[in-house]
């Protein structure tokens, strides 16, 4: 079979809707573990004490098309295991597009979660995520997923090829509002208003 320059054979893919799964030639997988995520979750010594190859979160996606390709589309599914460190949900990193107008939809298939959005303003909101919510992403605007629920929580995203993923302003800047464990409920916190956080029970 033809080879893209990408390395990516054409052919059928299928996915395994409900668990988040990509079947079929060329699929990219990525993992990150807990010890990857410094200075993502607030309370930094919970997260020392914790063991840093704990899974948080895996991707897998299917690029038809070289990355960067204009007009191209990615698809793939992010799994966040359930957990939580001093009182936060396991988390995405989070990231605007580096082309900053690009959008993206998320949708999801297992779980449940939230989805923070926040604007260049630094004007953030939440979106809460369960099988079946569909999440459109505007551009110009950060997006983070929490899984809230005590299983996997796992959702399908389509993305433009050339969208580009800028980690770095969410690692020196974070998003403005913090989705927190209170009382067995996720509880969405402005960070300007965050005080000393409760262990996770
Ligand atoms: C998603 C995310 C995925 C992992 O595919 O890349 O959920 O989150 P981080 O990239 O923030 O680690 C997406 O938004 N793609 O553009
Ligand atoms: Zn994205």
């Amino acid at each position: 079979m033809m080879e893209l320059d990408s390395g990516h054979v054409p052919g059928q893919m299928q996915l395994d809707w409900s668990n988040g799964i990509v079947l079929g030639a060329g699929v990219r997988k990525s993992i990150t573990r807990l010890g990857q995520l410094k200075g993502i979750f607030r309370d930094q010594s919970a997260w020392e004490l914790m063991n840093p190859d704990r899974v948080v979160y895996s991707v897998q996606w299917h690029e038809p098309m070289i990355p960067g390709t204009e007009g191209a589309l990615s698809w793939g599914s992010t799994t966040i295991e359930p957990g939580c460190v001093g009182g936060e949900y396991f988390m995405t990193r989070g990231h605007f597009h580096a082309k900053r107008d690009r959008g993206e939809y998320y949708t999801t298939a297992q779980g449940t979660g939230m989805l923070v959005l926040m604007g260049e303003d630094r004007m953030a909101r939440a979106e809460a995520m369960s099988p079946g919510s569909l999440h459109y992403i505007p551009g110009y605007t950060a997006h983070r997923t929490l899984n809230t629920g005590d299983g996997p929580l796992i959702f399908w995203a389509c993305w433009p090829s050339d969208a580009g993923h800028d980690y770095e302003t969410i690692a020196r800047h974070g998003f403005s509002i913090r989705v927190m464990k209170h009382d067995g409920t996720p509880e969405i916190i402005p960070e300007a208003a965050m005080g000393e956080q409760a262990e996770c029970p």
